[in-house]
């Protein structure tokens, strides 16, 4: 059964929610929303990895998420840190959260490794060329998939020599991040070549611009781009899909589970 990871973006500056939910109690309440709408996971993200974004201070990391993932802790849903930073994602960790969401997949703070091996915590790795800052500039590949498929296969196996244990691993190929729209759909359509990694898929479609460069929407108006594109990616295999608007998109896969069994 496909799981529902819904983002708590506690940011000024994320690309289609940032500001809404900077304030704790609205960051909570939208999190208590998603939980009940059917989110599995809620993953909550204290700095913006939209491209171009500049990084932000720990302190102001912490001062964000640690606040919203008290006032969730309660919830039946695991909470996930969204997160490259060790000191961020270890206060996450003693505040309640179970998985550390992070999108260098361990390469960001040498710290991170150990930290999620001595806490036992679950990681996500994530495939990324370059940095926020930089990933949009002409990213190039020979065949997007089977260099996905060797980063995340290199970087699951320097996470288990750390000490992270193998079943506690999922991975994400990243879509959005070093790549151009015609890699994010290569990626998509080919999902199930991932399989092969042994390891639960996590997939984030969900708002982002490659969807936008297919009709010309805005942020705000790719909903049915997100269904679409995320429905595809569970007939494929995704085990997690990571979005914005839990209800329809629990709508979307219980209809699909219903059609296809
Ligand atoms: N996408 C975003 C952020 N974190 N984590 C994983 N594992 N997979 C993703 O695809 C992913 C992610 C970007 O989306 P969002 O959080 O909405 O935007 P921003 O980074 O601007 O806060």
């Amino acid at each position: 059964m496909t799981k529902l990871m819904g983002v708590v973006n506690v940011t000024p500056d994320s690309f289609s929610d940032g500001g809404l939910y900077l304030d704790p109690e609205a960051a909570i309440a939208h999190g208590r929303e998603l939980a009940g709408a059917g989110a599995a996971i809620l993953d909550v993200g204290g700095e913006s990895t939209r491209p171009g974004a500049e990084g932000v201070p720990a302190e102001e990391e912490l001062r964000r998420v640690v606040p919203v993932i008290r006032g969730l802790r309660d919830l039946e849903c695991q909470i996930s840190v969204d997160t490259s930073k060790a000191s961020v994602a270890e206060a996450a960790l003693g505040a309640g959260a179970e998985i550390v969401n992070d999108v260098t997949a361990l390469r960001g703070d040498s710290a991170m490794a150990a930290l999620c091996a001595e806490r036992g915590a679950t990681v996500v790795l994530m495939h990324m060329r370059g940095d926020p800052r930089t990933m949009q500039d002409d990213p190039r590949y020979d065949d997007v998939v089977a260099a996905v498929r060797d980063f995340l296969a290199e970087r699951l196996e320097a996470a288990v020599a750390a000490g992270i244990a193998a079943e506690r691993i999922w991975l994400d190929p990243g879509i959005g991040f070093g790549k151009t729209a015609a890699h994010n759909m290569e990626l998509l359509r080919r999902l199930g070549e991932l399989r092969e990694l042994g390891r639960p898929l996590v997939v984030g479609t969900s708002r982002k611009s490659f969807i936008g460069r297919v009709d010309g929407s805005a942020a705000g108006e790719r909903l049915g781009g997100t269904i679409a594109s995320s429905v595809l990616a569970a007939a494929e295999g995704a085990d997690v899909l990571r979005v914005h608007d839990v209800a329809e998109m629990r709508q979307a896969l219980a209809v699909a589970t219903a059609i296809l069994g």
